[in-house]
């Protein structure tokens, strides 16, 4: 097919706008059912007015060989029981490595190989690397929101039934110090 003709994108770390933009995508709390440790908690939160935990802003570049797309994701600050706010998660079928670099916020990157747990802490101006093979979520473990530019190969395709099933072995917790990365099977 047609490849994508040069171009430049705004990325405004202050709004997590990306112009031109592509496809945009919200996720609800009600869309995160299953994920957070504390369900009951979830249901409150989805009765007390499902908020957009976070937004998915990508360029207009399509998923396809060759192509290297690239998104802008922000996620609130709020926890869901003692749990962070986050992203579903989800592992490239065709395993391929990915690059996230924080925009504004801090937020963690949490990633497992079905049987290790690796974690880096995203702030601005720092990337965080994502070796082909590895599942990936992020969570906001501060008080304002947390964005980062994700990009990755167009054919790495997306499968989240990996998490949703089994998980990410650990979850992204409140703690005196701030935040704990504790490992839990099936977590
Ligand atoms: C990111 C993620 C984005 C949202 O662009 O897709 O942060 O997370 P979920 O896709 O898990 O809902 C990325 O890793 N792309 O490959
Ligand atoms: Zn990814």
């Amino acid at each position: 097919g047609d490849l994508v003709r040069p171009f430049a994108a705004g990325i405004d770390g202050a709004s997590g706008g990306v112009d031109p933009a592509g496809v945009v995508s919200e996720r609800r709390l009600s869309d995160l059912r299953g994920l957070f440790r504390d369900a009951a908690a979830l249901e409150r939160a989805v009765g007390e007015g499902d908020e957009v935990v976070y937004r998915v802003v990508a360029a207009p570049v399509p998923e396809v060989e060759g192509e290297v797309p690239f998104s802008v994701t922000t996620i609130e600050a709020g926890r869901v029981g003692d749990e962070f706010y986050m992203t579903r998660g989800h592992a490239h079928p065709e395993p391929q490595g990915e690059v996230y670099f924080g925009l504004s916020g801090r937020g963690v990157l949490l990633m497992y190989d079905g049987e290790e747990v690796r974690w880096v802490e995203i702030r601005p101006g720092v990337a965080g690397y994502i070796p082909p093979g590895w599942a990936h979520r992020t969570a906001n473990v501060g008080g304002e929101p947390f964005r980062f530019l994700a990009v990755y190969p167009g054919s790495a395709g997306h499968d989240y039934a990996i998490v949703a099933e089994g998980g990410m072995g650990a979850r992204v917790v409140r703690s005196a110090a701030g935040y704990e990365v504790v490992e839990e099977p099936g977590g």
